[in-house]
């Protein structure tokens, strides 16, 4: 299956850093890369190289499976899955590769992504998927989780990553009165 490096939003497109995919990033529609780019943003910004794709459970099914059978062979250490309403992206996904698969709830416009976080968090015993908060922030957190798993083998991911935590402690410390930045 062809990859891509770069993934396009309303701002433009984010371009992966060069060099082997560590994250595979697929969600089910077009639509939910509005949603999905704050994972491809944060993975840029650690410069961490991933690879971004539709990859749809229902509407293309052989894609998937050949995407998921696939993704370890490829390179790819981590998979962050996004999809909404009936979900099951995430957790078909998991079922054809050994690697960690982390599931983004999209917000749904008829049920406001109740039915893709209860789809997609409600795994059966022995399939896992690692089940994220509905939105862009679950999106973003799926990144993070991604970067904390590389991180146990890359002392400059690690490096990173301590930084951001300790910038985003001092950004707190340094207004903790609420009304007064
Ligand atoms: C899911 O259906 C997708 O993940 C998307 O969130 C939702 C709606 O898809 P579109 O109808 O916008 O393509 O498969």
């Amino acid at each position: 299956m062809s990859t891509t490096n770069t993934a396009a939003n309303q701002n433009g497109p984010i371009i992966s850093p060069a060099g082997q995919p560590k994250v595979g990033i697929i969600m089910g529609s077009q639509s939910d890369w509005a949603t999905m780019s704050a994972a491809a943003q944060l993975l840029a910004d650690f410069d961490i190289a991933f690879d971004c794709e539709v990859v749809s459970a229902h509407r293309t099914p052989d894609r998937l499976f050949d995407y998921a059978k696939s993704a370890k062979d490829n390179g790819l250490q981590v998979i962050i899955a996004g999809a909404g309403g009936a979900a099951h992206l995430p957790g078909m996904c998991a079922s054809q590769t050994p690697l960690p698969v982390f599931g983004v709830p999209v917000k749904s416009s008829m049920l406001s992504g109740w039915d893709s976080l209860l789809s997609i968090v409600q795994m059966p015993k022995g399939v896992a998927v690692g089940t994220l908060a509905i939105g862009a922030a679950g999106a973003y957190n799926a990144a993070l989780l991604a970067i904390q798993v590389l991180a146990l083998h890359d002392d400059t991911i690690a490096t990173k990553l301590d930084q951001m935590r300790q910038s985003q402690t001092e950004t707190i410390l340094a207004s903790p009165t609420p009304g007064i930045i």
